[in-house]
């Protein structure tokens, strides 16, 4: 049916009917300015609550500053800044219970200091030291995902055996814009819809995927 169809009311050529429809909202509490939009979410009146979220997002911003300068001096290999987005990370592990799993990049040093994993572990970690993955705190957590949407049909993997398993755990899957134009992350979302799995997927979206701009 086109649109001139619809707005006529004419019935649909049988050739060229509408197989689905779908919207999908948009929310946001804050422009892109920090102005507020509409009302303020009930975590704006939670003091303690955003403060300990603002330490975790300052803590996450001194790590990246620090790692970037011992990347630059060639004290550690490569790594990847998450400057801007302590929002998006902290924030992510703040809306987790501990007993959820993290299936993230490499940009979510946010997400992992909120949920435990140290500042030693971090720093192990982007050394090329493994042992920097075998977290002391969220031992369930995946370690980062450096190939790109690999994370997703894991973080289904791990939903199907809550289901299995009846237990109240959600896998959180964190992805870049870039990571949404793989194959994986279509499987993984399928099977997921699929089976009505406990996994949530944030896309992360900076705008870029390496040096191409999500516009092109
Ligand atoms: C499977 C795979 N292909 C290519 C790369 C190279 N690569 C590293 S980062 C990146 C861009 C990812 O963009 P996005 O998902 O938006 O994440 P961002 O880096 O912006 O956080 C690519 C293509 C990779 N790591 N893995
Ligand atoms: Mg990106």
């Amino acid at each position: 049916m086109s649109d001139a169809d619809e707005a006529t009311g004419a019935e649909p050529d049988a050739a060229e009917r509408i197989a689905a429809r779908f919207a999908i909202r948009w929310r946001r509490c804050l422009d892109p300015d920090g102005r507020l939009v509409g009302a303020a979410p009930p975590i704006a009146a939670d003091r303690e609550r955003l403060v300990a979220i603002h330490r975790v997002m300052t803590l996450t911003r001194q790590f990246d500053a620090r790692a970037v300068s011992l990347q630059r001096t060639g004290q550690l290999g490569t790594f990847p800044s998450s400057l801007g987005q302590e929002g998006t990370t902290v924030g992510v592990g703040a809306a987790m219970r501990p007993e959820d799993v993290l299936f993230g990049t490499y940009r979510e040093q946010g997400t992992m200091l909120w949920r435990g994993v140290t500042l030693v572990e971090l720093f192990q970690m982007w050394s090329g030291d493994e042992r920097g993955l075998d977290y002391a705190g969220p031992r369930a957590d995946f370690p980062p995902a450096v190939p790109i949407a690999s994370q997703a049909p894991h973080a289904v993997g791990a939903a199907y055996a809550f289901r299995l398993r009846a237990e109240r755990r959600v896998a959180v899957c964190i992805l870049g814009d870039g990571a949404t134009s793989k194959g994986d992350f279509y499987e993984a979302m399928n099977a997921a819809g699929v089976w009505r799995l406990p996994v949530v997927f944030v896309i992360a979206n900076n705008g870029w995927a390496i040096s191409v701009p999500r516009a092109a």
